[in-house]
């Protein structure tokens, strides 16, 4: 059930501002007339101060807005950068996607439509982006993706699968079968999936706006990276995380997937297989790829790095560069002159568990919060980004202040990929 589009507009406070100012709080009076204000919690929220808790009665699939970034006087507020692929004024497109399908623990479907409970859509359009956003994926078309077992139209039309807790904790019906094929696990419904996502970023992307992907497991990397691909075949991948996410169909030891995706971007030995030869169009060269963050790479992974050439800083070049530094020697690897097109796929596992706890496979040793921050503001600071994932944030893992700070966090990554800056 798609919900009706409302057109917020931001109210006058923000007008005459400088997008130099949003990191100062408004006042209560001028806060724009969002659902985040309404909630009494200001989207300028620090992190300690950024914990959202649903009011009663609350439902995700009825909160979400689209926020015009426009000042009562019409004049159009822009982003602290100027995003030179994107068409002006600066428009995002959030694709949330409630999908946990690449790996086995559920929840991690819940965090779109946490992330846009802690008020990501006014956040973002304080920032001076137009922000588009209505609901989040529906995947209930998918025969493979599970449905909740009490729905009643699971013969009808259409599905409700954005009820928060809807997730695959409650009895779930599985309309077709979805057994593994060699050792991959789940392998129609993560290529279905992904296969929609794709076109729903490439979509985007298309109409010259910056799709901003919120997962789900990283699987979903194999759908937003061949999504941006589509519109800018020469685009460079930064791909942030504890983990490589490049294992094959024949190397991986869980057959989960989302530690696949990036060998089917590649298109690597073992990737041209059923189903996802159906669409997947091996579009990423492996000179076009950056890592940064990685500290926990399988052997098999680690072999294909070498063969492959691909320029990864894990955290011990970290360590001894400093993030700067790095940033620095990751961008110019892959966007030499400043003209190329970057999509950023940020895996929240990235940073230490310590600053992003509620992950599906923390990995101790990751980022501190500040250098996650830096890696997302180097970015923005190119000008280059055309596409970006906020991945693998779990709200159902270890505790409520654990989940929220996740959810802050990841809020915050967003922020300064779309030119939040500290001063
Ligand atoms: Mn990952």
């Amino acid at each position: 059930m798609r919900s009706t589009v409302k057109i917020a507009r931001l109210a006058a406070a923000a007008s005459r501002q400088a997008p130099l100012s949003v990191a100062r709080p408004l006042s209560t009076a001028s806060r724009p007339k969002t659902s985040f204000a309404r909630h009494g919690v200001s989207p300028h929220s620090n992190l300690s101060r950024n914990v959202w808790t649903a009011p009663r009665g609350w439902r995700a699939d009825q909160e979400p807005k689209t926020v015009l970034s426009e000042s009562p006087r019409g004049e159009i507020k822009s982003p602290q950068y100027e995003y030179k692929f994107l068409a002006k004024p600066a428009k995002v497109a959030i694709v949330g996607c409630p999908f946990s399908g690449g790996q086995g623990r559920s929840g991690v479907d819940l965090a779109p439509n946490r992330l846009i409970g802690a008020g990501l859509v006014s956040q973002l359009a304080n920032l001076g982006w137009e922000v588009h956003y209505e609901t989040q994926q529906s995947f209930v078309d998918i025969p493979y993706n599970p449905v909740p077992a009490d729905s009643t139209q699971i013969k009808g039309k259409e599905v409700n699968n954005s009820t928060p807790g809807a997730s695959s904790k409650t009895d779930m019906i599985q309309r077709l079968p979805d057994p593994d094929i060699g050792r991959m696990k789940k392998p129609r419904l993560v290529s279905a999936v992904c296969e929609k996502v794709a076109s729903e970023v490439g979509s985007i992307a298309k109409k010259g706006w910056l799709p901003l992907t919120l997962g789900g497991d990283h699987s979903l990397g194999l759908g937003t990276v061949s999504g941006t691909k589509s519109k800018y075949p020469n685009a460079a991948l930064i791909w942030v995380d504890a983990h490589a996410d490049i294992n094959t169909p024949e190397t991986t030891d869980s057959g989960n997937l989302h530690g696949c995706p990036v060998s089917f971007l590649l298109g690597l030995t073992g990737c041209n297989i059923e189903p996802f030869n159906q669409w997947v169009k091996p579009c990423l060269k492996p000179e076009e790829l950056v890592y940064v963050g990685l500290r926990d790479i399988d052997p098999e992974e680690r072999k294909l790095l070498k063969a492959n050439g691909i320029k990864v800083f894990t955290m011990h070049d970290i360590d001894r560069h400093g993030i700067g530094k790095v940033m620095e020697m990751a961008i110019a690897h892959v966007n030499k002159n400043g003209d190329t097109p970057i999509h950023l796929s940020f895996d929240v596992d990235a940073l230490d568990p310590s600053e992003a706890p509620s992950t599906g496979t923390p990995v101790r040793g990751g980022l501190t919060f500040r250098e996650g921050h830096y890696i997302t503001e180097a970015v923005a600071e190119t000008g280059c980004l055309v596409g970006l994932d906020i991945m693998e944030v779990n709200p159902s893992l270890v505790d409520k202040a654990a989940a929220e700070k996740t959810i802050a966090v990841g809020c915050s990554l967003a922020r300064a990929a779309l030119g939040e800056t500290l001063l």
